[in-house]
């Protein structure tokens, strides 16, 4: 029988109405089984991780990350996977964060949560957390796991989770990967989609970098954007990195005083990375006002999320103060983040 580790967090999935006042409140993880009895028909063996206060994920800090990072690492050989119970307003910042910090991951870390709390009648989180565990538990034929990357799955979409973004306040089906496909779709059965997993590269000890460095902002453009503002954002003291968000295929104003803002703070050392505001698509200098960044020394973020780009820059200038390692590694790849 596979060995699942649920580790909760937080967020609406962990939430039960009281039957007395009618608010919401965290629900009680270590009595489960109780509040939860179909959980005893999996041909799982589960264990909870409760030892984390839950939160509301708009609290989600760095620490929190390298928290979770510990845990699995420190639990690595006895489970076969992880599950993970997340608010979903920060999820995307988390697994993608957790993604970047893992080195030779070879075992299943799935993110969940719900938009309805557990504890309410029409929860989406009851089918989100069963089938999270299920994907978890998933191996091939010789017994390896079927998903060893960090995932999100939620209603019926199991996605890479560096190539996920929370696309909805409202609607059950939060979640979307515009520039990757589902990993899995589930219906009557759950179909993966093996040619789009990431396959395990090395057999070598799972490593984790619990070095993410904060110093960055992200600075998305608007018609009106002013040079005192840019530069202000800019010049905040001892940022490191900047995750520009521009428009369409990666383009932001020509004006002389715009990009020479740029080539300062790059002059300086910073590292600035260039990510579409829109939901779908790469950052491509296929117009002038493209290029013109790409000349000052920005670097692109190709098809990367604003959530991917964020944290793998804290990830790659927690590793580097090398200005050339750090574009390097931006550019290149690392965990199925970009094209
Ligand atoms: N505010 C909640 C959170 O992210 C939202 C949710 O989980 N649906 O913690």
């Amino acid at each position: 029988m596979k060995r699942i580790l649920v580790i909760y967090t937080g967020g609406t999935i962990g939430m039960r109405t009281d039957p007395v006042t009618g608010a919401l409140r965290a629900f009680d993880f270590t009595d489960v089984y109780n509040e939860f009895p179909a959980l005893r028909m999996l041909d799982v063996e589960l264990d909870f991780y409760d030892g984390l206060t839950p939160i509301d994920s708009s609290n989600v800090t760095p620490e929190l990350w390298v928290r979770l990072a510990e845990i699995v690492q420190s639990r690595y050989e006895r489970y076969d996977g992880f599950v993970v119970l997340h608010g979903t307003d920060t999820m995307s910042y988390t697994a993608s964060a957790l993604s970047f910090m893992f080195e030779n991951l070879a075992k299943p870390v799935v993110f969940t949560g719900s938009q309805i709390p557990m504890g309410v009648l029409r929860t989406d989180g009851r089918e989100n957390l069963i089938t999270a565990i299920e994907i978890a538990a998933a191996s091939d034929a010789e017994g390896r796991p079927l998903i060893p990357e960090v995932v999100i799955y939620f209603q019926s979409h199991l996605f890479r989770a560096n190539r996920a973004t929370k696309r909805s306040a409202e609607q059950l089906n939060a979640f979307a990967s515009m520039n990757y496909p589902a990993l899995a779709e589930v219906g009557v059965t759950i179909h993966y989609r093996k040619e789009w997993i990431r396959r395990v590269e090395s057999c070598e000890r799972l490593e984790i970098s619990t070095s993410m460095c904060c110093d960055i902002v992200v600075i998305r453009l608007f018609p009106g954007i002013t040079e005192r503002t840019l530069r202000a954002m800019l010049g905040v003291e001892g940022v490191r990195g900047v995750v520009l968000e521009t428009y369409g295929a990666g383009n932001a104003p020509t004006a002389e005083w715009f990009v020479d803002a740029l080539r300062d703070v790059i002059g300086q050392g910073v590292s600035v990375v260039n990510v579409t505001q829109c939901h779908g698509g790469a950052v491509s200098a296929i117009y002038e006002t493209g290029v013109a960044l790409l000349n000052a020394g920005v670097i692109s973020g190709g098809d990367m999320t604003t959530e991917a780009a964020v944290t793998k820059l804290m990830y790659v200038l927690g590793q580097t103060d090398d200005v050339a390692t750090i574009r390097r590694m931006m550019l290149e790849p690392l965990r199925g983040e970009r094209n």
